[in-house]
């Protein structure tokens, strides 16, 4: 097994010279001109790109096909990790760490005139996600490949990613994102493993021989499931896993079958196009939209993947029967990130019953051993519900398993803990009832899973006591914490290569696996000299990210000042306006006395807005129009800057994150069920300013009051609030600072001749009744800007949190995460 790992280190820059030529001119036909002088044009770029690209990845199959075999040989439990969404990022510099060859490819690449840092610039991001849970899910494969865990991510192949963001006078736009226009270097196509998925039709009722009767599933069309595998290279360790993307087509021969049975019109009307299937990620987070191809979508890909993990199972263990059931639990888990993949429990339950001949009872059991669901939201209005109707439509044969299933639960769990109680039923039922039926997914998914996750303490105490009460009551044991982890390798090691090599010179372990031993340097941060050092590195980045927003935005930042920074999706209750509403006081403050002491400040922001959520636009539009004025009002003497990077993406945030000196993680206490970004940022030096809220809680028992800013209501104090009813008004009339900023926004001032454009903002806060409580924190949170800015005129005090905050997120590292699921959800051993 050595072997394996030592495999690519071995590889030396002649070699590795030698590879990328022979792509450049083999697979990419001669594409480049390979005089000097020609040496640097775009063109050339990317196909040195491509080149280096392609010559990585045939080492890394290389190690894929050697991690099948041990696999094999070692018979291990899978983890089939089931996710709509995967935001991977570039792949390049990544995999060149994970290999241990970041180094040599630097080297060969010099002796060809190229710098690999620029050409990994070259790469699209793959970005097949719209935040938080999408992020997760790469950075849980990149643990399990790093702890050699057999595990296989499945997903879909979207033809376009999350829509590329730019702004028009401040408004977003936007834009397909054509991740692979021209193709992957990354991806194999594998044709081999194509799935048929039946849809739509309807189901017969046929009599057996012993008179009884079985449901048989007419299906209406058939779809194809093409999958495309993206290599996951562990860090310093043997695994290369996959991430199986599956593609949509038509399946022509089905729908040449129904045209001569002269049903034509009948199987295409109201049936969606094949290839519309996997064309396009649906935009929307935290906002359940509701529609059916989404639903195809979701279906599709998790038909794809079960017939996919039971063919798998198979061909190493033979064949699937009653009677060994039991070993496909022991050697298969299955892991739903949110309820978006719920539709596998059905899919797995029809399999085994239609196709397997299983009872009832062998079927369920089963489910319940292979499926864990992990909830990542209380928001009720991202809770996925399904109407009745559009299951029907699309899915005949599952709504009848899903009305046994949910019969069973009724009358025997829940009749035995609360008899006769109809209203528990109504509650606890996976039917809503009402004018339109619907499926409640998250039903669905706890009455099936052995285990369900909430994704931080706080969020995973909230789901026990305040989403799911009574399951809990059921059943004591399923409802469980994980708390949420990053990669060091992506958001340390490769995204901040001065402090990752400044780390390595003071912490005797390999940190980029071993995360906990950062705080080996707990002692140096009141040591003068490192602190020099480490503060040097972050102005370093910050220069380096100067010069960044001025080709972004053509603004004008300096290093000095401290950089503040909130990137992540545009919502509510995120609160991207709360941080506005405080920079509109500061700069009132500083026109009413430009001379008032203050370090200076960049306000970056980065996010995007759901293209169907107004307000969420509207505070995109406000941030850029306050921006605009703030950052041209000599006044203020440059001492407040506010920047709106567009298009804000993983490999954007791998720019802002090591520059950062302040994390904002502003969410109303209760809402956001854990934060990544906030982990990140940690990781990288910036010192958070939050709430008690998701993981900011547990970033602050591990960094110590001292080192981290807290503010706000608390989840307790909220939901009192709430209780007693919240009066926004009030806060508006009696602090004289809110309503000036308020009325401010009713003004032209930020929209010359436009008065009123921003006024939606304010709305909400009052008419709107301001759900998030905005207003009620906002004095908590002034208060602790304050004492934030004269912490970081005291540059020692300063140097140390952020040292502090380097060291001690040991905790954080997606390792451990993936170490508590495969200890208390997935029982797993590695394969190696
Ligand atoms: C139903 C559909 C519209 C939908 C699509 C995507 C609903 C939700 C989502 C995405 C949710 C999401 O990203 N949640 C975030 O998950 C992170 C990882 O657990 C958490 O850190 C973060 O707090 C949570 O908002």
């Amino acid at each position: 097994n050595k072997n394996i790992k030592s495999s690519a280190a071995i590889i030396s820059a002649t070699d590795l010279k030698k590879r990328i030529q022979h792509h450049l001119n083999s697979t990419l036909g001669d594409r480049v001109i390979c005089e000097d002088a020609y040496k640097n044009t775009p063109q050339n770029k990317q196909a040195y790109w491509q080149a280096t690209s392609l010559a990585l990845n045939e080492i890394i199959i290389d190690k894929l096909q050697a991690s099948k075999v041990q696999q094999a040989k070692s018979a291990t439990k899978s983890i089939n990790y089931l996710s709509l969404e995967y935001l991977m990022g570039r792949l390049l510099s990544n995999n060149l760490h994970n290999l241990n060859l970041y180094k040599s490819t630097e080297k060969a690449l010099k002796s060809l005139g190229f710098d690999l840092a620029d050409l990994c610039e070259e790469g699209a991001d793959l970005a097949l996600g719209n935040g938080g849970l999408g992020r997760l899910a790469a950075c849980f494969l990149d643990s399990l490949a790093t702890l050699d865990y057999n595990a296989m991510g499945y997903g879909i192949h979207y033809q376009h990613g999350l829509f590329k963001q730019s702004f028009k006078d401040g408004h977003q736009i936007e834009q397909p994102d054509m991740w692979r226009e021209f193709g992957s270097p990354w991806e194999i196509c594998r044709p081999e493993a194509t799935q048929l998925i039946p849809v739509y039709g309807y189901v017969e009722q046929q009599a057996q021989t012993d008179g009884s009767l079985t449901s048989v599933w007419r299906a209406g069309k058939m779809l194809k499931g093409v999958p495309w595998d993206i290599p996951i290279v562990g860090y310093n360790s043997s695994t290369v896993n996959a991430l199986r993307l599956w593609e949509c087509r038509a399946d022509s021969a089905f729908d040449w079958d129904t045209l001569n049975q002269g049903d034509y019109l009948q199987a295409h009307h109201d049936q969606v196009n094949a290839e519309t299937v996997s064309k396009v990620l649906y935009p929307n987070d935290e906002h359940d939209a509701g529609n059916e191809l989404r639903f195809i979508q979701q279906y599709f890909f998790c038909a794809c993947s079960i017939k996919d993990i039971i063919s798998r199972y198979q061909l190493q263990f033979g064949p699937l029967t009653q009677a060994t059931s039991r070993n496909f639990a022991d050697k298969v888990a299955i892991q739903l990130n949110d309820t978006h993949p719920t539709i596998a429990i059905l899919e797995l339950m029809r399999v085994l019953l239609d196709e397997y001949d299983f009872s009832w009872q062998n079927a369920w059991q089963l489910a319940g051993k292979v499926f864990s669901y992990t909830n990542h939201t209380l928001l009720p209005e991202a809770l996925e519900k399904w109407s009745v109707s559009l299951f029907e439509h699309v899915l005949p044969r599952h709504l009848t398993i899903l009305y046994r299933i949910n019969e069973a639960f009724l009358n025997d769990e829940v009749n035995a803990m609360w008899p006769n109680n109809e209203a528990m039923r109504a509650r606890l039922s996976i039917i809503e009832e009402g004018e339109q039926r619907k499926v409640r997914m998250a039903h669905l998914c706890v009455i099936t899973s052995h285990k369900v996750n909430g994704v931080a303490q706080i969020h995973s105490d909230l789901v026990k006591k305040d989403l799911f009460p009574e399951f809990n009551q059921l059943w004591p044991e399923k409802l469980t914490n994980v708390t949420n982890g990053i990669t060091p390798r992506r958001w340390l090691k490769s995204c901040n290569p001065l402090l990752s090599e400044l780390l390595s010179k003071h912490v005797d372990d390999d940190w980029a696996k071993n995360l906990n031993s950062l705080s080996s340097l707990s002692p140096l941060a009141d040591n003068a000299s490192f602190q020099k050092k480490f503060m040097a590195i972050k102005h370093q980045n910050k220069v380096a990210l100067t010069t960044e927003i001025k080709t972004l935005t053509g603004i004008d930042v300096s290093p000095e000042a401290i950089f503040d920074v909130q990137i992540k999706r545009l919502h509510e209750y995120k609160r991207q306006h709360l941080n506005l509403l405080h920079i509109l006081a500061l700069y009132r403050r500083l026109l009413a006395d430009p001379d008032l002491p203050m370090q200076p400040r960049v306000f970056i922001f980065g996010a995007k807005a759901a293209p169907g959520y107004q307000l969420a636009k509207e505070i995109i539009y406000a941030t850029n129009k306050i921006a605009e004025k703030i950052n041209n009002d000599t006044r203020i003497q440059d001492k407040l800057k506010v920047v709106f990077l567009p298009n804000y993406r993983v490999s954007l945030a791998e720019k802002i994150i090591p520059a950062a000196d302040v994390s904002e993680q502003i969410s109303t206490a209760g809402k956001e069920a854990s934060g990544t970004g906030n982990m990140k940022l940690a990781l990288n030096g910036a010192v958070t300013i939050g709430t008690l809220d998701g993981a900011n809680i547990e970033i602050a028992e591990e960094v110590g009051d001292d080192n981290i800013f807290i503010f706000g209501l608390t989840v307790d104090e909220v939901k009192a609030l709430d209780i007693k009813g919240y009066n926004p008004y009030h806060f508006y009339e009696t602090n004289n600072e809110i309503k000036a900023c308020l009325d401010w926004l009713d003004t032209d001032y930020f929209t010359p001749g436009r008065a009123g454009e921003l006024s939606s903002i304010k709305q909400s806060f009052l008419e709107g009744g301001d759900p998030y409580k905005v207003l009620a924190d906002f004095e908590s949170y002034s208060d602790a800007q304050q004492a934030l800015g004269v912490a970081y005129q005291d540059k020692k005090r300063w140097a140390k949190m952020a040292i502090l905050n380097t060291a001690l997120m040991g905790k954080f590292n997606s390792d451990r995460s993936i170490e508590d699921y495969v200890k208390n959800i997935w029982f797993l051993t590695p394969s190696v």
